[in-house]
Formats: structure tokens, C-alpha cells, sequence
């Protein structure tokens, strides 16, 4: 089965829901750069003081930034033996230098794991999370800019990892649990 997996979705499409479950499944650890700049963010690090304006207009924080903090967790012992990368990389920059770590390590990705859903879907669900979670991008403006980020910068590294013959694509509609088991069958 495939543990060192990438996770590419568009906002919303379920990332971080369906990471949790294929972490437990893999036994291998769940890297969300959000989380890790969410975190930066509240600790008031350098690093949180440089993204949050970036992540509250719903805009990609710099790829060097970004790169530097995922290189220092892929590093860490716990990631021998795989790990589920999710929400990175989000742009053809981030992509290369992933390739780049992945190669030196030599520890090259057994798959991207594309979560595909409709725009209409989206936003309903991610204003939903703004009721209970809050967060500070979780707003219409937002979200909106979010998708168009994805569409410019994330949505062509399909393309990146098609041709390296790594593409497994999963429907990200319908309920929780229906995608999980779709993506249960996809990674068997
Ligand atoms: P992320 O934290 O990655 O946020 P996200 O794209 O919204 O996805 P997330 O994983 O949290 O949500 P999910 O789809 O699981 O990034 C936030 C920001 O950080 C970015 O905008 C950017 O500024 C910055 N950033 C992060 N990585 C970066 C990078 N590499 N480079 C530059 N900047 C970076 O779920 C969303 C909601 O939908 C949840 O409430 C969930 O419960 C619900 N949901 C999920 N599946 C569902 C289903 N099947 N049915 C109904 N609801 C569902």
C-alpha cells in the first residue's frame, strides 16, 4: 500500500478530513502546512507574524517560507517510513522542491491523491466551518479568493504529477464517510 502520499484538493474538497483517517489506516504521519502555519500563528513566531495578514485574505504564503518548514518536518524520523502531505505543495515551485528533497532523500512520492469536487459544493461547506471553527478565512471573500488561487497556482501540478504517472483520482462528493471508503479502495 502507498505511504508516502501527497493530498491535492482545491479548498473545502476534504483534505484535512480524509488525512486524519488515512493516517490512521497508514500509520504514518499527517503533515498539513496549514496547520503548521495556523499553529505559527497562534504561538506569535516569526513565521505566524509573517503568514496570518497572507492566510486571512485567503491568499498562498511565500514558497520559500512554506518549503523551509515542510523540509524540517519530512526530515524527522517519524517520516521514514511515509507520511500523508496535505495542502503541500500548492504551486510548481513548491512541487520542484519536493521533488528535490524527495530525490536527495531518496524516498521518491507513491502517489497524489486528488480530491475532486464541485465549486458549488464548497463554499456552503466551508462557511459551515466558519459557524463552528471560526477561522479567520473561512469568510465568503475570502474563500473566493482561495478558489481562484487554486484554480491558477495548485490545479496545473495535476498535470505535473500525471505525467509522472502518480495521479489516483477520487470523487470528494457526498458524505464523509462514502469519500473515505473511495479513497480506502483507491490506496489498496
Ligand atoms: P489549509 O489549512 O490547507 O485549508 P483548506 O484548503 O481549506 O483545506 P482543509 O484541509 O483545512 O479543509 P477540508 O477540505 O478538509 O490552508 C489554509 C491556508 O494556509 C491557505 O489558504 C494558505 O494561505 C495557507 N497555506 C497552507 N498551505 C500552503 C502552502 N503549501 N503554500 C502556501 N500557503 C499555504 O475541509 C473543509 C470543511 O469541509 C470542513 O469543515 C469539513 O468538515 C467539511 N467537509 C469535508 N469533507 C466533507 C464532506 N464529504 N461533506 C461535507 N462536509 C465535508
Amino acid at each position: 500500500m502507498s505511504k508516502r502520499i501527497v493530498l491535492l484538493g482545491a479548498p473545502g474538497a476534504g483534505k484535512g478530513t480524509q488525512a486524519v483517517g488515512i493516517q490512521e489506516r497508514l500509520g504514518v504521519p499527517h503533515i498539513s502546512t496549514g496547520d503548521m502555519l495556523r499553529a505559527a500563528v497562534a504561538a506569535g513566531t516569526p513565521i505566524g507574524l509573517q503568514a496570518k495578514a497572507v492566510m486571512e485574505a485567503g491568499e498562498l504564503v511565500g514558497d520559500e517560507l512554506v518549503i523551509g518548514i515542510t523540509r524540517e518536518r519530512l526530515v524527522q524520523d517519524d517520516c521514514k517510513t511515509g507520511f500523508i502531505l496535505d495542502g503541500f505543495p500548492r504551486t510548481r515551485g513548491q512541487a520542484e522542491a519536493l521533488d528535490a528533497l524527495l530525490a536527495d532523500l531518496g524516498a521518491p512520492l507513491d502517489c497524489c491523491l486528488a480530491l475532486t469536487v464541485d465549486i458549488e459544493e464548497i463554499v456552503p461547506r466551508l462557511l459551515k466551518r466558519a459557524e463552528i471553527e471560526g477561522r479567520a478565512d473561512d469568510n465568503e471573500e475570502s474563500i473566493r479568493k482561495r478558489m481562484r488561487e487554486y484554480e491558477e497556482k495548485t490545479a496545473p501540478l495535476l498535470d505535473h504529477y500525471r505525467a509522472h504517472g502518480l495521479i489516483i483520482e477520487v470523487s470528494g462528493m457526498g458524505t464523509i464517510d462514502e469519500v473515505a471508503t473511495r479513497i480506502g479502495e483507491a490506496l489498496a
